[in-house]
């Protein structure tokens, strides 16, 4: 089996794409003669990513902007941000390559299981000229700047099932598991390709859909398995490291162009350094939290990782989303990784 996917292995049928409504929020204004920067994100304000861009981007544009962030979706629903921000009633998200993948298809390439190699390799791929044309197409088609790339981290399957009941060691090991995955179709196609039957549900709802047995798991990293606590309702996780996640720091294109060149320069940096304060603490934590999740009890073991990468890169070949990637990308990608 392929150890990387290449875009010619992968070419196949063409895709078609969903995208929801508009949050129809109220226009931003000016506190203090201050430019509002309004950012909402399903995650909580004890993420890592939240608190570097609290503590690291708010302080920095204090002098021109009132960063305003809004945390567990309570501006605007997972996954319309980047509508709103189009539509000038959000400043700022932090938004998933699979948000993007629902505008421009050709975005499912960095959402794609085992793409992504580490943390750095997002770095590299993020500020390598790859990615011009994917981040000009979104400022000129969407209105919206990609400012830096954010590690969320690497997702694995985390289920209600002890051990004993649901030991997953290959993707045959997740048929019939009710896996929550995010509600759009490149998440839903990753589900999938895990072997297990993807349910679409928001962030915020799956605590309690875990602990009423209403989905059997869901993946995500460890540290927001902490954060939003789903260890208090699961039993297992099995380190698939299926996707090594990231955000986007997106950014109203209509608000840049008000902004002097100085005030952007500080706003790139503002980004670029709360990336970085971001993901430095983000490691960190997937690398102290196993021990944190076995003394609550849960049973964290490596499956079969050959087993599980090449069942994953196997469902791409020939799909919907690799026809959409563009001529070269993805061997760009993995000549940029280790
Ligand atoms: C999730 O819904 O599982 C996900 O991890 C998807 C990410 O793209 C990101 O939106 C994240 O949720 C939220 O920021 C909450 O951590």
């Amino acid at each position: 089996m392929i150890d990387k996917l290449t875009r010619r292995a992968a070419l196949g049928l063409a895709g078609a794409f969903v995208v929801g409504v508009g949050a129809g929020l109220p226009l931003p204004g000016l506190a203090q003669d201050k430019i509002v920067l309004r950012m909402s994100t399903p995650a909580s304000d004890s993420d890592q990513r939240s608190l570097a861009l609290a503590g690291v981007f708010g302080p920095a544009v204090a002098g021109f902007a009132d960063y305003q962030p809004h945390y567990n979706a309570s501006l605007v629903a997972q996954g319309s941000e980047l509508e709103a921000i189009a539509a000038g009633d959000l400043e700022m998200s932090i938004a998933s390559a699979q948000e993007l993948a629902n505008f421009f298809p050709e975005f499912s390439i960095f959402a794609t299981g085992y793409v992504h190699q580490d943390a750095a390799h997002q770095v590299r791929v993020f500020n390598d000229p790859l990615m011009d044309p994917f981040k000009k197409k979104v400022e000129d088609e969407l209105g919206v700047k990609l400012l830096s790339v954010m590690y969320l981290g690497r997702r694995h399957v985390n289920l209600r099932f002890p051990r004993s009941e649901r030991n997953v060691m290959t993707p045959a090991d997740l048929a019939g598991v009710n896996l929550r995955m995010p509600g759009s179709d490149a998440w839903q196609f990753l589900g999938k390709a895990l072997g297990a039957n993807p349910t679409p549900m928001a962030f915020t709802e799956i605590y309690t859909a875990l602990q009423t047995g209403s989905v059997d798991g869901q993946d995500n990293p460890l540290p927001t398995v902490v954060d939003a606590k789903f260890y208090e309702v699961t039993k297992q996780v099995s380190l698939t490291s299926h996707l090594v996640d990231l955000n986007y720091i997106a950014f109203s294109k209509a608000v840049w162009d008000k902004l002097t060149p100085e005030q952007q320069a500080v706003v790139q940096k503002a980004a670029d350094d709360a990336a970085e304060t971001g993901r430095q603490a983000q490691l960190k934590k997937e690398e102290e939290l196993v021990t944190f999740l076995k003394d609550q009890g849960l049973d964290i073991y490596e499956p079969d990782l050959k087993a599980f990468r090449d069942h994953v890169q196997a469902q791409y070949v020939g799909s919907e989303f690799a026809k959409s990637w563009p001529e070269g990308v993805l061997e760009k990608i993995n000549a940029l990784g280790n």
